[in-house]
């Protein structure tokens, strides 16, 4: 299939775009680091990186705001993440139409993660009026037990490319609200939003005035190496990493060594099962956008469907019919709902696992619709068809998360067998439900149900909102990020006993008299 780009001067529109959104062009010409659209996969920037002398300066530069910033009482600290709501309020538009060009995502996407931007500000700006501690009984007269919240320090943040500007609101959101400053590395493939939201963050602090120390949000571009120093860093307690488990292998033992906090928020491998007396217009929906919105490319993506034998026909032919009429091509010049994966090691990487479904050797040979590139025009974008593959079992790549839209779909007879399959995968972040019938949904939620940090009834894997703590168990990190009390990761918590009486009994009734 031929879908011809339309004539777009990327270059020069994301130029226009980083302007508009208050971003010097020094920082994003004449560097040694390339950025790239996915879009038509040519470059359209060069970015200046940081050496790591000039990362560990920035890292310092923003513990020494840290200490001015947690002296900042945490509603006036909410002010700020308001002014930056309203700011992205204000550059909604083209915040979107960047994520979408340096993404690849359609339109409806790219605003909405910039929606869920804005989101997690109104969020973070109540909570910065609830960061509550407990009072507590104590068991001593005249006395008074209670925690506090107080600030980290510097917060780190590591993000991936498929969510380059929600991943750091969340944290940064957050963050600020508690009192603490961040550092953020984005992924080295979608570096130039992340130069846009720090230049929408320096408008919102310079509207907010003095108070707000230099310093507070900083930007690190440039490779692994950086990752690292940050990474590695005494002044950062809390590192935020969003990204592959193999990412948040190196990552959680770096940080452990120093003691540091980790929220990791790594892959993904979700399922979803159907359930005999499911909705199944409602599931098809459902599945549709799960399993191929974003291109297959979120960390909640739907990659693994278990159907039971009963509805299976009638699912199947409807399922089949969705993936091979979708419409996929350039989101910038057509109405496409699936745009292009984020370069060619994605695309070879779905090849691969495809070839394996398909050959058999891992235990149950599949039946593949869809699958193959999409030619648009542009030698360096891959636009791929999303696949669905039968399997007989769940073996070989069913196990494990392909960042690309592949739907592996496993027919079912027995419920419980059906969940235990559902938990067979290393990686436990999303998961959803689709049936009517109440003791399967419970079930489904239940202590001996879903094991992942997410657990959906008739809703799809993806598409969360910010509202709930994100994130899941195994080898999906166990951190949780965006809502809920998720923001107690980004504080230090002390418990204080004060002694208003005269005397000064033991705890524990020791008695220890001098
Ligand atoms: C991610 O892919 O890293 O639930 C985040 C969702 C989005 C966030 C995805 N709200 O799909």
């Amino acid at each position: 299939m031929n879908i011809a780009t339309n004539p777009l001067d990327l270059k020069s529109e994301t130029a226009a775009l980083l302007a508009a959104l208050g971003v010097d062009a020094a920082a994003f010409t004449g560097g040694d680091m390339a950025s790239r659209t996915p879009v038509t996969g040519e470059v359209i920037a060069q970015l200046p990186t940081d050496s790591a002398e000039k990362a560990k300066a920035k890292i310092d530069a923003a513990d020494a705001a840290f200490r001015g910033w947690r002296q900042v009482p945490a509603p006036r600290r909410g002010e700020l993440v308001r002014l930056l709501g309203e700011e992205l309020r204000a550059h909604k538009a083209d915040l979107g139409r960047l994520v979408s060009i340096e993404a690849g995502k359609i339109p409806s996407e790219g605003l909405g993660e910039v929606q869920e931007m804005i989101d997690i500000c109104d969020f973070a700006v109540g909570l910065s009026r609830q960061l509550y501690g407990l009072t507590i009984a104590t068991e001593r007269p005249g006395h008074r037990m209670m925690e506090s919240w107080h600030p980290l320090g510097v917060v780190g943040i590591i993000s991936a490319f498929n969510f380059p500007v929600a991943v750091w609101s969340w944290n940064a959101a957050l963050a600020l609200v508690c009192g603490d400053s961040v550092v953020w590395k984005p992924s080295e493939k979608t570096p130039l939003t992340a130069l846009a939201c720090q230049a929408i963050l320096a408008r919102a602090i310079a509207r907010f005035g003095k108070d707000a120390p230099e310093g507070l949000s900083q930007v690190l571009i440039g490779g692994r190496e950086i990752g690292e120093v940050l990474v590695d860093h005494p002044k950062v307690p809390l590192v935020s990493a969003t990204g592959s488990t193999r990412m948040g292998r190196e990552v959680g033992p770096r940080l452990a060594k120093r003691f540091a906090r980790a929220v990791l928020e790594l892959g993904g491998n979700n399922g979803g099962i159907v359930c005999p007396s499911a909705d199944l217009d409602m599931a098809l929906r459902a599945i549709a956008f799960g399993a191929m919105g974003t291109a297959g490319q979120r960390c909640t993506t739907l990659r693994r469907l278990f159907v039971h034998e009963s509805v299976y026909d009638q699912l199947m032919p409807r399922l089949k019919k969705a993936y091979e009429s979708v419409s996929v091509g350039n989101p910038l010049t057509s109405s496409a709902l699936v745009g292009p994966l984020i370069d060619k090691q994605a695309y070879d990487a779905m090849q691969k696992a495809l070839e394996e479904a398909k050959s058999g050797t891992s235990g149950g040979s599949g039946s593949v619709v869809g699958g193959t590139r999409v030619d648009t025009g542009a030698p360096d974008a891959y636009y791929v068809r999303p696949a669905l593959v039968e399997m007989p079992a769940q073996t070989g790549p069913v196990l494990e998360e392909t960042f690309a839209p592949i739907l592996y779909v496993m027919k079912y007879s027995d419920f419980d067998a059906a969940l235990a399959d559902h938990n067979a995968v290393a990686a436990g972040l999303s998961s959803s439900i689709f049936t009517l019938n109440m003791q399967e949904a419970e079930r489904f939620l239940a202590a001996d149900g879903s094991d992942c940090g997410i657990a959906n009834v008739n809703i799809g894997t993806s598409g969360a909102e910010i509202g709930g703590a994100f994130g899941g168990e195994k080898e999906t990190g166990g951190g949780r990020e965006s809502g809920s009390d998720s923001w107690k990761a980004y504080m230090r918590r002390a418990t204080n006993t004060i002694n208003y009486s005269k005397a000064l009994p033991l705890a524990q009734g020791v008695s220890f008299d001098i």
